[in-house]
């Protein structure tokens, strides 16, 4: 056993090249580090943790090797060190332990220990996962590179022991108006994940496309999804691809939740099989903007034997316990008819043991047990779903609608809904949105992006961030606990870590942006 006092003299000896050079070792206190959710409850002990090139990723069970090779991925590039894994719980200076633990009460929590000479981990998988992304906002910003850079790798000591409110995180991208690959969505899953974010929505089909191959309806994909807004050639998902979304994703405890919108919004479907309309003419591809001026013909039985076929091919290569089924807006449907038909969609959609999520108009109809309704617009429907037992996952349109302009000068978005700037996006408590409906019958929150105006990732990051992390925070930490002026001064420092990630985020006015990675860097 090597004494400590000669390792402590290595390490800072190992130290030294970078003293007077690079970045001096900058002394935080936990309570100044800007974590974004703001975890539960910390206390601080004004000392540092140093990584080291010797330190190693200790594990308590083989199940971790994973978590472990993430976060070697995490840390490696920027810091250069091998970051060796071992299991075994006897810790060397500079060692990170991840310590597989049930934790009470909640299956995300998750206890982050850092002392001088070590640091731990303590939770389930998931809790370790948020643990690690916790560790990640707690070192230098430039530990966010993909290429090595110098040290110091510091991290302020002390203890954080965290959880969520809601269970239910969530983003919605459109992949419908605008047709993004399979590469965008997958960095879109990784920077979700950083700030804790666990469902993706994806809005897999809508008036202008298709995106999801259906093996018993070809067309649906080859014909609805060969253009887009504006009329570019569109795309679509193969299931191979749908089910690599899949796993990416839940590598980083992200549930993809797949949405195929009905009866309204299927011009896409209404081009691939005419005869799924009442008057079984043929429709051109739709590449324009406007929404609520097709649906389904409620009326024929084949089309509950198409729903059915696409739900089941959906239910077989989604993993997550939700199937979408859209609703919204199916303003050419009579009431009378989109009831029935809602219910007959549900039905199908639980004899393959999956549970309903839908959009607030769907409180029309009589739910299913576990159903979702999705807050978007109307407060009564989702006030009518509470009262039929249905749970409500929040996206108040007015808050948390990403494609919403920051303000009127933004170059992307719409503004039906309102203008959103980064205070608007946090000042609002999901459990006090409406009357009626209170903390137990919220599922959680789900930041959804339409696409109308988006055509790049870099479009996406745009409208995307800094808006999401602050309603991640919103979903993550106790209302007691958040206040706008403190958020703002944390999210300030977020510059420097968007810069490293690349992320082409949205510097609000409103935020106090502390400078860069130049600056974190000099
Ligand atoms: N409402 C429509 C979306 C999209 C959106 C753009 C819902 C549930 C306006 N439906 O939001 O398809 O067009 O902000």
């Amino acid at each position: 056993m090597v004494p400590t006092r000669f390792l402590l003299y290595l390490s800072l000896v190992t130290l030294i090249p970078f003293v007077g050079c690079g970045t001096p070792p900058q002394k935080m206190n936990l309570s100044e580090a800007a974590m974004i959710p703001l975890p539960s409850s910390m206390k601080e002990d004004g000392s540092s943790f140093a990584l080291s090139p010797s330190s190693k990723i200790k594990l308590n069970d083989a199940a971790l090797q994973n978590l472990a090779d993430y976060l070697k991925g995490l840390l490696g590039s920027s810091t250069g060190y091998a970051l060796e894994t071992a299991t075994g719980s006897d810790l060397d200076q500079g060692d990170i332990y991840l310590q597989l633990t049930e934790i009470e009460g909640n299956a995300e929590a998750y206890i982050l220990e850092i002392k001088e000479d070590h640091l731990v981990i303590k939770g389930s998988e998931k809790g370790i996962f948020y643990g690690i992304q916790t560790l990640r906002q707690l070192l230098p910003p430039a530990i966010e590179y993909r290429k090595s850079q110098e040290g110091p790798w510091l991290v302020p000591t002390g203890m954080i022991e965290d959880a969520p409110v809601y269970a239910y995180r969530g983003a919605m991208l459109d992949v419908a108006r605008h047709f993004f690959g399979v590469e965008d969505v997958k960095r879109y899953i990784d920077l979700i994940s950083s700030f804790k974010i666990n469902h993706l929505h994806l809005h897999l089909s809508d008036d202008q496309g298709w995106r999801i191959e259906i093996r018993s309806w070809p067309k649906l994909a080859t014909h609805g999804g060969s253009t887009q807004v504006g009329g570019g050639k569109g795309g679509f998902y193969t299931q191979d691809q749908y089910t690599e979304l899949v796993d990416y994703a839940a590598k980083r405890f992200i549930t993809i939740v797949p949405e195929i919108d009905m009866p309204g919004h299927t011009n896409a479907i209404l081009t691939s099989y005419p005869q799924l309309s009442c008057d079984g003419k043929d429709r051109e591809l739709y590449t324009g903007i406007e929404v609520g001026f097709s649906t389904l013909c409620t009326k024929k039985e084949s089309t509950y034997r198409f729903v059915d076929d696409v739900i089941r091919e959906l239910s077989l290569i989604t993993p997550g316990r939700y199937i979408h089924i859209g609703g919204d807006e199916s303003l050419v449907t009579p009431l009378e008819d989109y009831i029935p038909f809602m219910e007959r969609v549900q039905k199908i959609v639980t004899s393959y043991n999956k549970r309903v999520m839908g959009w607030d108009e769907i409180a029309h109809a009589d739910l299913e047990r576990r159903a979702v309704v999705q807050y978007w617009s109307e407060a009564e429907n989702a006030l009518k779903g509470v009262e039929k037992g249905a749970k409500v996952l929040m996206s108040p349109a007015n808050r948390v609608y990403l494609d919403m302009q920051y303000d009127s000068t933004s170059p992307l978005g719409l503004h039906w809904a309102a203008y959103i700037d980064v205070d608007s996006a946090y000042l609002w408590n999901p459990s006090d949105l409406v009357q009626g409906i209170g903390q137990d019958d919220i599922i959680g929150v789900e930041a959804p992006l339409w696409s109308e105006t988006l055509t790049k990732m870099d479009d996406i990051e745009y409208m995307a961030f800094p808006r999401l992390a602050a309603i991640a925070e919103v979903a993550w930490t106790p209302s007691a606990q958040r206040d706008w002026q403190q958020f703002r001064q944390r999210l300030a420092k977020f510059s420097a870590r968007f810069d490293a990630m690349d992320v082409n985020y949205y510097p609000s006015p409103l935020i106090p942006w502390d400078g860069g990675i130049e600056k974190a860097l000099n």
